[in-house]
């Protein structure tokens, strides 16, 4: 027979998974709130199960509590994160267990938010309820990545894929780039599109290649569309602006702006200008700040090159996703960071927590920027 603290490990991670599982139902759903998911055991079975929808309506708890109903006295609460203390848009899900009646709580990571940050877990010790921290905190933490940086840093965690040659091109040198990536990494690459909050490309990106950034997914949703355009160069027919995305567009510029263009633009239905007092080149960090101020955690930067070396520069992204696809072009054709100069070897940007897979037949690699 297994130690009984060995089984009671096994038994935890089963529920959380469980709990994890109804978390990732609502990723892209719920910012500037996290994703959390809630399972509610009584006597071996799943009395109440819930999770986040949409910040301003109730916690992932409180939806299985109304499941589990008088059975959620004396069972175990499995959270994907600390149950929070605090009164926002919702009153504490701390309270709501304890007034509740459960005997034990499992709690996969503490709430980086400084209004709760241990809180719910200490008004849970305060009610005599035991409470157990860290069951599947990787995967916690990995669901909420974009929650953990945006509330801890009041910047949007960013994501750059790229889709690139074996030989490190992202077209070819006559500018051609359909497709570079197979068909099972581009649907992937709508799934992003689905959980992340806003995409972001370049002027560049919208010129070349008239992209309308939706995502084809069905039962998907549209991210907000933003569009780097310091001189305002985006044709009015732009696919972006024409499509109708059901999330809005917008436009980030800056005083090199056209005033003629910019007037016709603002006449345009679901898009939003925003002019920095800049000379020509959007200033990035701010516009980031932007986005996080609007309630949105998470950035996919689709491109191009120049904007993503910008980024990487200015130290504001955090995870890269590579598509690199088994096929070589030769040439001069462009790479996904020719905005990026680093003149020597030893100084180039090492990523971490590699990994590696060809699951969509091209090599895929993902890895996380170390802050230099
Ligand atoms: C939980 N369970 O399901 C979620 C939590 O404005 P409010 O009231 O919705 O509070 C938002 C904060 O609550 C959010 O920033 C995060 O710290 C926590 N989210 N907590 O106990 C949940 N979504
Ligand atoms: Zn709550």
């Amino acid at each position: 027979m297994q130690p009984k603290n060995t089984s009671q490990k096994l038994t935890d991670e089963i529920y959380m998974s469980k709990a994890l599982e109804l978390a990732a139902l609502a990723l892209g759903r719920t910012s500037p709130n996290p994703v959390v998911g809630c399972v509610i055991v009584k006597n071996d079975q799943i009395v109440g199960k819930g999770y986040h929808r949409k910040a301003g309506t109730p916690h992932a708890e409180i939806h299985a509590l109304s499941e589990a109903k008088d059975q959620a006295r004396g069972a175990t609460a499995y959270v994907t994160l600390e149950p929070c203390s605090h009164f926002g848009r919702t009153p504490p899900c701390s309270d709501a267990l304890i007034r509740a009646g459960v005997k034990r709580v499992v709690v996969a990571l503490k709430d980086p938010n400084p209004l709760v940050a241990g809180g719910g877990i200490q008004r849970l010790h305060e009610a005599g309820i035991p409470v157990e921290v860290g069951v599947m905190s990787h995967e916690a933490a990995m669901l909420n990545e974009a929650f953990f940086k945006a509330i801890t840093t009041k910047m949007p965690f960013v994501l750059y894929k790229t889709a690139l040659t074996l030989d490190g091109k992202i077209a070819t040198e006559t500018g051609d780039s359909r497709w570079v990536s197979n068909e099972s990494s581009r649907r992937y690459v709508h799934q992003l599109r689905n959980y992340y909050d806003v995409i972001l490309v370049g002027s560049g990106t919208i010129l070349r290649d008239n992209p309308a950034l939706t995502c084809r997914l069905p039962g998907g949703r549209d991210p907000i569309r933003l569009i780097v355009d310091g001189e305002l160069r985006i044709p009015e027919n732009s696919q972006v602006l024409t499509s109708s995305g059901e999330s809005p567009c917008i436009i980030a510029t800056t005083k090199a702006a056209p005033i003629e263009k910019l007037k016709q633009l603002t006449k345009l239905e679901n898009l939003e200008i925003w002019q920095y007092d800049t000379p020509r080149h959007v200033p990035v960090k701010e516009m980031l700040k932007d986005l996080f101020s609007r309630g949105w955690n998470s950035v996919l930067l689709e491109g191009g090159g120049t904007l993503a070396g910008t980024l990487i520069q200015e130290q504001c992204v955090d995870k890269l996703e590579c598509f690199i696809a088994p096929k070589l072009v030769g040439g001069n054709g462009p790479s996904p960071l020719s905005g990026l100069h680093i003149p020597l070897m030893s100084e180039a940007i090492d990523l971490h927590d590699l990994q590696v897979d060809t699951t969509f037949g091209d090599i895929h690699v993902t890895g996380y920027l170390t802050s230099r």
